[in-house]
């Protein structure tokens, strides 16, 4: 995700409601490719799962879209192998994704329902203007009438359009689940002041979603993506990307998340190494291959206990 740095209206918001008792639940997202550009099949999320659990609390991850790579056939009966929890994707831009990745999803979820926490239809389109909120929330309803009523389906978006209100439709629609994404990177923030806009930026959206809603547990908020690239990757103004600085940001800003009780998912568990650089907000070239938190090998790059 990417968000420029407009400045930010104070903040005037209830504390967010995930404030619970409990901390968070830890995930991460994981890719469907491996360090070569080919598709992982069930045993390469097999090993991925391995290393998730050995070197995290975490039991659950997420992807983009079912159909790519097969991920939907390839990455159930691997979770089911290892007791892992599953958010599956749905890229709804272009028709012919949309039905390929409901048909992806469609084809596992009576077998693996107990292994699939929940489906996203569509990731940032709201940021990206894709779709408006109605649109969106005509998608995310054709896909909730397909499948199992266990398996919640929402969609997930960067934190400043379910502040801002471009989301309210589908907060009002009654879905059952929305993925909040906030990358205090991609506003440019020097890894000191990193933690505190990471926090505001869930405050403001978690408020003004629970606002909408009017209420405090419906629907259930998880931080969708969040996460700090380690050496080798690019910087984005006073943001750089460095291994110790992604530590810090685990240490302060995730650690501190889960404990405020707000679940996430990290992003990514590994690096990348075959995407191509993308064009940043600021037109430069930006290394899309270092925000794992482990290489590609599953070498671990900082600890990720808190
Ligand atoms: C630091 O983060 C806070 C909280 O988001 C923000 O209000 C402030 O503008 C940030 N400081 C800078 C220098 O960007
Ligand atoms: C509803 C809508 O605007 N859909 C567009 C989303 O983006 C894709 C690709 O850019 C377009 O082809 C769709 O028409």
């Amino acid at each position: 995700m990417r968000v420029s740095t407009a400045s930010l209206a104070l903040l005037s918001v209830a504390a967010p409601a995930a404030v619970q008792a409990a901390t968070g639940t830890l995930g991460f997202a994981l890719g469907t490719k491996k360090a070569d550009g080919t598709c992982k099949f069930q045993a390469d999320y097999e090993d991925d799962f391995d290393l998730i659990s050995q070197h995290s609390s975490a039991s659950i991850v997420r992807g983009y879209s079912a159909s790519d790579c097969n991920a939907a056939a390839e990455i159930m009966p691997a979770a089911a192998a290892k007791n892992f929890q599953v958010v599956l994707g749905i890229w709804p831009d272009v028709q012919e994704s949309f039905e390929a990745d409901t048909s992806a999803i469609t084809a596992v979820a009576d077998e693996y329902q107990d292994n699939i926490y929940a489906v996203t239809v569509g990731s940032e389109t709201l940021y990206r203007g894709n779709f408006t909120g109605e649109e969106l929330l005509d998608k995310i309803n054709t896909v909730k009438d397909q499948l199992p009523s266990s398996i919640k389906v929402g969609t997930a978006d960067s934190w400043n359009k379910f502040d801002d209100g471009t989301a309210d439709a589908v907060i009002r629609g009654g879905v059952d689940i929305l993925f909040v994404n906030a990358f205090a990177y991609w506003q440019g923030q020097d890894i000191d002041n990193a933690t505190a806009t990471y926090f505001e930026d869930m405050q403001r959206a978690f408020g003004h979603i629970q606002d909408v809603s009017g209420s405090l547990d419906s629907p259930e908020l998880w931080n969708g993506e969040t996460g700090w690239p380690t050496t080798g990757g690019s910087d984005f103004g006073p943001a750089e990307a460095s291994t110790e600085n992604a530590q810090q940001y685990w240490q302060q800003g995730v650690c501190g998340m889960l404990e405020w009780g707000v679940s996430l998912f990290y992003f990514e568990a590994f690096d990348e190494p075959w995407k191509p650089d993308s064009i940043g907000d600021n037109g430069e070239a930006a290394d899309e291959k270092h925000w794992g938190a482990m290489t590609v090998d599953g070498d671990l790059k900082f600890s990720l206990e808190c």
